[in-house]
This record gives C-alpha cells, structure tokens and sequence, in this order.
C-alpha cells in the first residue's frame, strides 16, 4: 500500500524524530513541502539559475548563495514555516537565516562534495548549534547525488575546515571517523533532511541524466556573533569581532 508522506509540520514532528535528530546529528524529515510546492520552487531554482552568478564550485555544483535577496519565489520557501518550525524544534533555540543556496548538480558532474563539518568554515563565535535543512526539488535517489551522514560525528569540535573538492582531507584530518558506519539518505521530491553543522557528510556525485536540485537553508543560533575569517556573505559587510549577526541580513526564522 503507498502511504502519502508530505506534510510533516511542527506539529506533527515526534519526539523520536527529535531524539534521533539530536542522537545522529541528521534525520530524514519526509515532506516537508507539498508536490505543488515542489513544482513551483524547482521551476523558480531553475529560472533563477539562468540568470544569477554562481559562486565558483570548482564544478561539484552550480551555487546560487542568498538565492532569496534574488528571488521572491525562493524567499518563501527560505522563510518556509514548516521548514523554520521543525529546525527550531530540532535544534531546541531560537534560530537566525544564515544564507540559503540553491546546489544543483548537473548531470553526469562526475563530482562528489567530498566529507565536510560545515561549521568550521562559517565565521561564527557564540554558537550553541547550527542546523541545515537540505530540501530535494527533485527525485535525489543515491546515483543523483544525495547526502551520506556519518552518524555522532557533530560531536567532534576538534575538526578543522575541511575541503569539499578534497577527499584526502578527511583521511588526513579525521583518519579514526573513516572507519565509522556511515549513513547514505536517498530524498523523494518535497522531503528534506536536516544536519547539525558538525555532523560529518558528503554527496555523491551525479550520474543521472537530469540535473540534482535542492535547495538548502542554513541556519544559526539567533546569539551567533561574528568571528573574523573570510566568508562570502560576511565579506562585504564589514563587521567586527563580536558584532552580532543579525538584522536584515540575518532574520529570525520564527517571530
Ligand atoms: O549538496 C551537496 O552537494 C552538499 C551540500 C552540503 O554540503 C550541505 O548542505 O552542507
């Protein structure tokens, strides 16, 4: 028998999801945005693709950063509340927008984002926890380059930032985690999972012949201060240590 699955809202979020979530560092949340959502935010990251600059990937993905200052369309889903509402439960504080940033892979990209903490390369102090939704605009099956997770591994804060188009990085920097199990999480269109900032992971590349959408929402302690290093959503803001990171840059997920 085929069961719906969308429509997990804050609601509706159990306490085993909650559990798992803070036990594995990520959870796979399904439908977290309806079909016709679907629909209309992979046809708006698409459209935006033609005509925004991506950051330079190195070809591991096309990057549209802060999508939503370009875009109304990808703003309500950045500002989607089921999407702000599960990740403040998960993540049990008050959360501030980050950045988003549609990734699409193309087909036949060849390259995986290799293993990565994210939170060492943000320029972030005062941070209790960072959450990540990575939401499919597409079917993300594991040739199509969904995430892989290896599970406890948020609580390492030992770890320094780690190159995405690297895979030595991880061998060389964290060589007992290699050997940990690790958890590979194929995404139906509309679902999302979500990952601490610390929590170890890596997709694979995209070997299909339809480009891999997602979109994802990064967000922080609504408390995150700044911590000079460079960034390229805090480089032109000119911002001093301790500066707080917030305003209209940095908006509060929930009101
Ligand atoms: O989708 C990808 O290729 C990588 C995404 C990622 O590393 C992240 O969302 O933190």
């Amino acid at each position: 028998m085929s069961v719906a699955t969308y429509g997990t809202t804050p609601d509706t979020l159990s306490e085993d999801t909650i559990e798992t979530y803070r036990q594995q560092g990520f959870v796979h949340v399904p439908g977290i945005i309806s079909p016709e959502e679907v629909a209309e935010f992979c046809a708006a990251s698409l459209a935006l693709a033609e005509r925004m600059q991506s950051f330079n990937a190195n070809g591991i993905f096309t990057q549209l950063v802060n999508a939503w200052h370009e875009d109304e369309t990808m703003q309500r889903l950045t500002m989607h509340p089921n999407i702000a509402g599960v990740a403040e439960k998960l993540a049990g504080i008050p959360l501030r927008l980050w950045h988003d940033q549609v990734l699409i892979k193309q087909p036949h990209n060849m390259k995986p984002t290799e293993y990565h903490q994210d939170q060492p390369l943000w320029p972030h102090d005062n941070t209790r926890t960072s959450i990540s939704a990575w939401v499919a605009l597409v079917d993300v099956p594991v040739e199509r380059g969904c995430m892989t997770f290896i599970p406890g591994s948020q609580s390492r804060t030992d770890l320094a930032p780690m190159n995405l188009g690297r895979a030595d990085s991880f061998f060389e920097d964290a060589p007992e985690l290699v050997w940990q199990q690790r958890v590979t999480v194929p995404l139906r269109a509309g679902d999302c999972t979500f990952h601490n900032s610390r929590t170890l992971h890596m997709a694979n590349d995209n070997a299909t012949d339809e480009p891999r959408v997602a979109h994802i929402i990064l967000m922080m302690d609504a408390e995150t201060t700044y911590r000079p290093q460079g960034h390229p959503v805090t480089d032109p803001l000119n911002l001093k240590q301790g500066d707080p990171l917030d305003g209209e840059m940095f908006p509060r997920m929930t009101s």
